[in-house]
């Protein structure tokens, strides 16, 4: 018999894994000593692991040196229309491994790394992540730019640098409990500052009028110090730059206002004009008013404009620089592209101007908007069309729709799934889009089938590309290709088992890291995402109670051998506090029953982040998106797990729509209320109780939460979930529970029939290449921002020797 694989020879094998000559297996070993020796000033004798990864990260990052450079001058020398995506979060994730599929160098480094007798994984699991947003818009973010770099586009991802990023979670019995993320303590080997490039930006002061016009004076400024970080494409030796800014106290702040023993204080308070950047706001679909947040913003973009016309100002041709005053060219040169996709939450567009004197010039925009521009000469009379298209909101508190600021200033605007697109036009944007309906489109969202294939899942590309070759992990679309082997015994058999691979993976992680133990063999079932009531982390509590139920009654016979994780982080809000209270209240009876054994566990994980779910992604069987039909945008962790072999069971909501079609109805779960039910229920009014009176399994789940028996020692800790649930769900939890129990028994029934199952999975595969963000971006560029997107490579450097 053979011997097993290792983990190091197993990756070796994977062609999608770039080539691993000798001779530069060789340099990489140089060059890492090289490191260890100049830059982490160490030898092997004292190295720590950290070390190690620095000097592994610093040795990858030597062969983007050279593309980055070359890149960023053939940007000068072509001066091409240039893409400006400013966003307040770029939820990174980890580099190394990016990097290093992304230049073809993983097993070559993998290689060089086991000849020194070190281990990849342990050293790539040393990188912190990049915790720079908080979920899907985060995360769409850092895809796009991933896009954009493989698209070669000249595109540039602007943001903030936060010195504390998304939070950290622990679970303290029971309870979430949060850790400042100090993501930057050890250095960061994959950004580069730029205090060469550092812009003021002004806050507070007053403005006076002068004969030659208004002037803002007695400002605060700040310093907006740069940080870039190289965005390599996939093998086109592009490298584009995220340019993240930090805030800076400028050397005088304050030091005028001292006196006597002014100067200590002074220089403390310095810490107050640095907040800006200090931490990343915590909340996911929600906006939040507070002042600290809106400086952020204004921070952002302040310094940004200051770039782009820095940038625009000079413009290279050959060896010459020619500074460009004409100022009418800027639209054939400059896009900027922002994005915002709050759905279920129509409220949330509101906010506080104190902090900059803005108020009056917002309500100049809006009276020349309203009073001189079109709404009125095209709509004569209409006085309640101009109140609601009003970019002040009329009250007692005078507040500024950042929406409709936003729509008015647009060239453009989009949704970000066909649904959501459309539900924009008819609700929200309704009036706004019978004046300008040629201003609306959509762009169903993407995601990036590097990290989210070949990276966190190897063994699948693999697996592909044996039968359609590479070319899919630049054009998604050929995983069409795929169809022709739904039948195919073998193919069948090699998905299966690179699932049942992950499977084990992810559960000797789990074991590792978490010490819990899950049957690999059991289904992995998987509800990732933060938690919010539009989600409805909810009704998965009543189908796992549900079951739990069914289970532990040995007259009922077993449904399937069945396990169910939920790892979510959630903001710091009551409602989601408790909701991760009763999950891990339910894993703590049912993990402990010993009728129920293993065949259902429920289990929480702590510290949900990018890294985390590039492990849970390729294990997955059942992927749970089961919002309020209606609520969410569009989803990404959907396409994720579609594209990594797992089967959906989902509404009829933001992109799910669209992966249906694209899978076939027949290969997706689809269950309970379309956006129109859920549109007449709003009319006639939505009763829980009645749901609740009807049907004997939910009222005995809602019975057990109410009654304490997930609770014991505290009975009533649950009461303001079953109140939310009875009296003021918004999202209709109890509409839904029937459907999605029964589409949950068509689902175990499926999973008993492994082959079929598998089918089901192929098709899913075959069918997610709509979902790339290579797609997506190649529509915006070509729809909205006039550019052609190119797969071309461009010429490339020499490599360090
Ligand atoms: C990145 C890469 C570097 C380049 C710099 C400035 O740090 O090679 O010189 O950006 O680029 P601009 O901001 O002048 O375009």
């Amino acid at each position: 018999m053979s011997k097993p694989l290792s983990d190091h020879d197993k990756r070796k094998q994977i062609s999608v894994r770039g080539l691993a000559g000798v001779e530069n297996v060789t340099d990489l070993k140089t060059n890492f000593n090289r490191h260890l020796h100049f830059t982490l000033v160490k030898d092997r004798n004292v190295a720590t692991r950290r070390d190690y990864y620095f000097a592994l990260a610093n040795t990858v990052r030597d062969h983007l040196v050279g593309r980055w450079i070359r890149t960023q001058q053939h940007y000068y020398e072509k001066d091409p229309k240039r893409v400006y995506y400013l966003s307040l979060e770029f939820y990174m994730g980890r580099t190394l491994q990016n990097t290093m599929v992304n230049l073809a160098l993983e097993n070559a480094c993998d290689e060089a790394v086991y000849q020194l007798g070190l281990d990849m994984e342990e050293l790539e699991d040393i990188e912190e992540d990049a915790g720079l947003g908080n979920g899907g818009l985060g995360r769409l973010a850092a895809c796009f730019l991933d896009s954009m770099a493989s698209l070669g586009l000249a595109a540039y991802g602007y943001g903030i640098r936060y010195e504390f990023g998304i939070f950290n979670q622990k679970i303290v019995n029971g309870w979430q409990v949060e850790e400042a993320d100090d993501w930057l303590r050890y250095g960061n080997p994959w950004e580069k500052a730029r205090p060469e490039y550092m812009r003021p930006v002004h806050f507070y002061g007053r403005t006076e009028h002068h004969p030659d016009g208004v002037k803002w004076v007695d400002t605060q400024v700040v310093l907006a110090l740069p940080y870039d970080t190289p965005v390599p494409g996939y093998r086109n030796n592009v490298v584009n730059t995220m340019r993240l800014w930090s805030a800076k106290a400028p050397c005088e702040f304050n030091l005028k206002d001292f006196n006597v023993g002014g100067y200590i204080q002074a220089v403390l308070d310095r810490n107050l004009a640095e907040n800006i950047s200090r931490v990343l706001y915590p909340n996911d679909n929600f906006f939040e008013g507070k002042e600290l947040r809106l400086k952020q913003e204004y921070f952002v973009v302040a310094a940004t404009l200051q770039d782009i016309i820095r940038r625009f100002k000079v413009s290279k041709f050959g060896s010459r620089e020619i500074a460009r005053t004409d100022f009418n060219k800027l639209p054939e040169k400059v896009r900027l592209f922002i994005i915002s996709s709050f759905l279920q939450d129509r409220s949330c567009h509101v906010c506080l101007f104190s902090a900059l004197r803005w108020p009056s010039i917002i309500y100049i925009l809006s009276f020349l908007y309203l009073a001189v521009q079109r709404v009125a000469s095209l709509f004569p009379g209409d006085t309640d069309r101009m109140r609601r298209m009003s970019l002040i909101e009329e009250g007692g508190i005078k507040r500024v729709n950042m929406a409709h600021l936003c729509i008015v200033g647009a060239h453009a605007v989009n949704g970000v799934a066909r649904i959501h697109s459309d539900i924009l036009k008819a609700t929200v944007f309704k009036d706004f889009y019978e004046m300008d309906p040629h201003k609306f489109q959509n762009k169903t969202n993407g995601i990036t089938p590097r990290r989210w294939l070949v990276m966190c899942n190897p063994g699948l590309a693999e697996v592909i590309a044996e039968r359609i070759g590479e070319d899919f992990i630049r054009d998604l679309d050929q995983l069409k290709k795929l169809l022709k082997f739904v039948n195919d015994e073998a193919f069948i058999r090699d998905v299966a088992k690179v699932k049942q691979e992950n499977k084990l993976k992810f559960a000797t992680h789990l074991e590792e890291h978490y010490k819990v133990k899950i049957n690999p063999n059991s289904m992995f079932d998987i509800q990732v995402k933060r938690i919010h009531e539009y989600k409805r982390q909810l009704l998965n509590c009543l189908h796992i109670i549900t079951f739990y139920n069914r289970e532990s009654d040995l007259s009922v016979q077993f449904v399937t051998d069945f396990m169910l994780l939920l790892l979510q982080a959630a903001p710091g809000y009551h409602t989601a506090k408790m909701i991760i209270r009763l999950i891990t209240a339910i894993g703590e009876v049912v993990n402990n029953d010993p009728v129920v054994g293993d065949r259902l566990k429920v289990i929480f994980l702590e510290n949900y982040r990018v890294t985390l779910a590039e492990k849970a992604v390729p294990a997955a069987d059942l992927s749970e998106q089961i919002s309020t039909a209606g609520t969410e945008a569009s989803g990404t962790g959907n396409m994720k797990f579609m594209l990594n072999g797992a089967l959906t069971i989902g509404t009829m909501d933001g992109a799910n729509v669209e992966m249906a079609e694209e899978a076939g109805e027949d290969n997706i779960f689809i269950f309970g209320m379309r956006v129109e039910d859920v549109e007449a229920m709003d009319k006639k009014g939505y009763n829980a109780s009645e749901y609740y009176n009807r049907i004997p399994e939910l009222k005995q789940a809602i019975d057990q939460i109410a009654g304490g028996f997930f609770s014991p020692k505290q009975p009533d800790l649950f009461k303001d979930i079953v109140n939310l649930l009875m009296h003021h769900d918004r999202f209709k939890v109890f509409a839904d529970y029937e459907d999605y129990i029964k589409c949950q028994e068509k689902v175990s029934a499926l999973y008993k029939k492994p082959k079929e199952w598998v089918k089901k999975v192929i098709y899913n595969i075959a069918g997610s290449g709509k979902f790339s963000s290579d797609r997506t971006i190649s529509q915006y560029a070509r729809e909205i921002w006039g550019v052609e997107p190119s797969l071309e490579k461009i010429a490339a450097p020499d490599d360090p020797k």
